[in-house]
């Protein structure tokens, strides 16, 4: 009797799932479900997904904190890209590093009409944004800064990108791979931060550039970039990107 319960539970459970996606499918657009969709496997995404873009308004902001509650902020996977004993060390890093990053640029290419390599000097002088955020890591904790940075989506107008396009791939030095949708790209709280609590980004958080992507979990706030590339076409990035390690690709928060 329980057995048959549990049968008809989850009979009414897929049956609700093919209604929602009978649902949603016809006048949908395929930008309208995440990339992953159709992997039974990762429906709770698609379910994550759908629902954020359904319920919230695309540009809805997440909650700013007051300076007082900041607090302190482990830093986690890659913490010095210029470790040589380290699996992930960048030698390129290393070496921009060692020179004050006075060398490093931001590559923004892909489907752009104006391919751009940004130093950190030309960021920063871009309309700076400041925001104190709470980060939320899938490995359970929580911290709450401030970031200092400029907006993606400034530095993609400021590309041009073409029509076509509806990824942003954005790459680590240390092999650290992952994209955003452009809602998520374009999103008002999404920035390129270049600072953390007043300061320059700390090596251990990324420095000298790393992603803040608000809207989502941790590991989407990507630290040491290098590369940006706009794109029409999903990449899952293989094992450097989440959903070989077992993450999701859209997890928002
Ligand atoms: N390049 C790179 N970015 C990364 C990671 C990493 O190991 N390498 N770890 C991610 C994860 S899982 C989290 S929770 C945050 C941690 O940021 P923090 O080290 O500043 O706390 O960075 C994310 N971005
Ligand atoms: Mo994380």
């Amino acid at each position: 009797m329980k057995k048959k319960l549990i049968v008809t539970r989850r009979k009414a459970i897929i049956s609700g799932l093919t209604a929602m996606g009978g649902l949603l499918l016809p006048g949908c657009k395929s930008k309208e479900l995440p990339p992953t969709y159709g992997n039974i496997l990762r429906m709770g995404d698609n379910l994550t997904y759908v629902a954020h873009r359904a319920l919230l308004p695309g540009q809805a902001l997440v909650k700013e904190y007051d300076p007082r509650d900041i607090s302190s902020f482990p830093a986690t996977g890659t913490f010095n890209p210029g470790d040589s004993s380290w699996k992930y060390y960048s030698e390129e890093w290393d070496k921009l590093h060692k020179n004050d990053f006075a060398d490093w640029r931001l590559s923004v290419e892909g489907l752009v009409a104006k391919p751009l390599q940004l130093s950190l000097k030309d960021l920063m002088g871009l309309p700076a944004q400041k925001q104190i955020t709470r980060h939320s890591c899938e490995e359970g904790w929580t911290a709450i800064a401030e970031w200092t940075g400029v907006r993606l989506g400034d530095v993609l107008k400021a590309a041009g990108i073409l029509p076509k396009a509806r990824f942003v791939n954005y790459y680590a030095f240390d092999g650290f791979t992952d994209s955003l949708d452009m809602l998520d790209a374009f999103h008002p709280q999404t920035i390129l931060a270049y600072g953390m609590n007043g300061k320059n980004l700390p090596v251990p958080h990324g420095a000298p550039i790393r992603m803040r992507v608000e809207t989502q979990i941790g590991y989407k706030s990507v630290k040491y970039l290098k590369r940006i590339v706009v794109t029409d076409e999903f990449d899952d990035f293989g094992e450097n990107g989440a959903i070989l390690n077992g993450w999701a690709w859209y997890n928002g928060i």
